[in-house]
């Protein structure tokens, strides 16, 4: 078997007396230790200068190699075009794009040094697996250094229409190097396919009658491998949570009226402002609800280096108390609004014991946690999904009620149907939901993909 090697911008490093905690780390994770690999990548340290040499730590039978970022490049890499740029980009956001030539460098004087830390540490014989928009020219580095590999690629986010594309500067220098991989993953076919239109029409290539893609000079596949997760793993997670003193403390104070749930990282993405509106509209459309329901939402801030995660926060801040002001009775609070995280562990608790889940990114590749709250739901009285067609996840999840984010009162419509919603249907719909997670799980999930890439050819050997 071909050793693996993981290349991430973050590795979760072994904390002493710590499992790895989330789906991803955990399935990362196992598919290392299968084949005693590395995990590459950024330490999420600052150095003055730039280090040399790759920090490497053993444990468990794996090899940790990470390196510090000189600040310069850390901002534009990282912060700059990486989450300024590509992020909005690929969120069909461009409004709050934000490209400059001195990110775009930085971004690729990363991905060099990346680069040349890992190629001396490859094995002829090795699998090369890079994990997102962070280091898509990673491939194109290595090749340059002189990686026969075969060097797989996987973009957690949506990849956007080429109209959408197009409006990045230097979009054909990004184009170019993904076609350096073996093997490029989407989550859906939606983004398979817009990717497919943007070599063709971006980088006069070709998609083969075999599925290939012929495009600057080499030819490579592309497929759709949709992320999962453990279900049973988090069903044995949210049984015991729920009796924990955390949990049991929070169930008091909502006096059996029925919990919804919102779990996000705090991103313009994940449709939150648009979320509270609509909660706000389901409460003034079926006012039989107040006093009723309690809405948790649950969103830890991150990127708060970027300007507009700082801006989001305040305006998430500020609806979430006029709604308090505007609805709330002596007796009754409509939402509670966190930005504080939770264990993996605490999240499936609060998964399992909410009636419904509003899921509703107005983006978003996959999103686990619209899975991991099927996973976590008692199966004798599961909860109800409510999910945005915009989410990958619903290409898979046809037991949800999907609606649109955009229109407040499909939101609370679909809020009002899950609220009134038999238990019969819940059970059907959750059954239906289940067999698609066990099928597509997270370990179907790296093995799929693994074999796709074991059996690609590297173009250069
Ligand atoms: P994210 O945008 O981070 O991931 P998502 O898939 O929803 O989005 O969450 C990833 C993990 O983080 C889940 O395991 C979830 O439980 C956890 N999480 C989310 N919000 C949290 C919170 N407030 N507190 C604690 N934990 C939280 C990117 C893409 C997604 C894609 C994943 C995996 O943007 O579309 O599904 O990668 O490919």
């Amino acid at each position: 078997m071909s050793r693996l090697v993981v290349v991430s911008n973050r590795v979760a490093l072994p904390a002493k007396g710590k499992q790895a905690s989330g789906g991803l780390t955990t399935g990362i994770f196992d598919a290392l230790r299968d084949t005693g690999g590395i995990w590459f990548g950024w330490s999420g340290e600052i150095a003055g200068k730039q280090a040399a040499e790759p920090k490497v730590t053993k444990a468990d039978g794996l090899t940790y190699a990470t390196v510090d970022l000189p600040r310069k490049d850390y901002e534009g890499y990282y912060n700059g075009f990486s989450n300024a740029a590509l992020w909005p980009l690929f969120h069909y956001r461009l409004d709050l794009m934000s490209f400059t030539r001195e990110d775009f460098a930085a971004y690729q004087r990363v991905n060099t040094l990346f680069a040349d830390a890992l190629i001396s540490m490859l094995h002829p014989d090795d699998l090369v697996w890079v994990h997102d928009y962070h280091l898509i020219p990673m491939a194109e580095n290595l090749r340059r250094a002189g990686a026969k590999q075969r060097i797989g690629f996987f973009l957690h986010t949506p990849f956007p229409s080429f109209g959408v594309l197009a409006a990045l500067p230097h979009y054909d220098s990004l184009l170019e190097s993904l076609c350096a991989y073996d093997l490029v993953g989407f989550q859906t076919n939606e983004d398979l396919t817009a990717f497919h239109e943007a070599v063709c029409r971006g980088a006069s290539g070709a998609v083969l009658p075999d599925g290939r893609i012929r495009a600057f000079g080499r030819t490579f596949r592309a497929g759709v491998f949709p992320i999962g997760v453990d279900p049973d793993a988090i069903a044995e997670m949210a049984v015991p949570a729920v009796k924990s003193r955390t949990l049991r403390r929070f169930e008091e104070g909502i006096r059996n009226r029925q919990l919804i749930i919102g779990v996000d990282r705090l991103d313009y993405s994940k449709g939150l402002e648009h979320r509270f509106k609509a909660f706000a509209c389901f409460l003034e459309r079926y006012p039989e609800n107040r006093g009723r329901v309690r809405f948790l939402q649950i969103a830890t801030a991150t990127r708060s280096n970027v300007p507009e995660y700082r801006a989001l926060r305040q305006r998430l801040g500020a609806l979430a108390g006029d709604i308090a002001g505007r609805f709330s009775e002596l007796d009754w609070t409509p939402m509670q609004y966190l930005n504080r995280s939770f264990s993996h562990r605490s999240l499936c608790g609060f998964l399992r014991i909410s009636r419904i889940a509003l899921v509703t990114p107005l983006r978003d590749g996959m999103n686990l946690v619209a899975k991991e709250y099927v996973a976590a739901q008692d199966p004798g009285d599961p909860g109800v999904l409510i999910l945005s067609p915009f989410a990958g996840a619903a290409y898979e999840l046809d037991g949800a009620i999907i609606a649109n984010p955009y229109d407040p009162d499909a939101v609370a419509e679909a809020l009002q149907m899950a609220a009134q919603m038999t238990l019969d249907e819940r059970c059907e719909r959750w059954r239906a939901m289940m067999m698609i997670l066990r099928r597509n799980n997270i370990t179907a999930w790296r093995e799929n993909f693994l074999r796709a890439l074991g059996e690609t050819r590297s173009q250069l050997s």
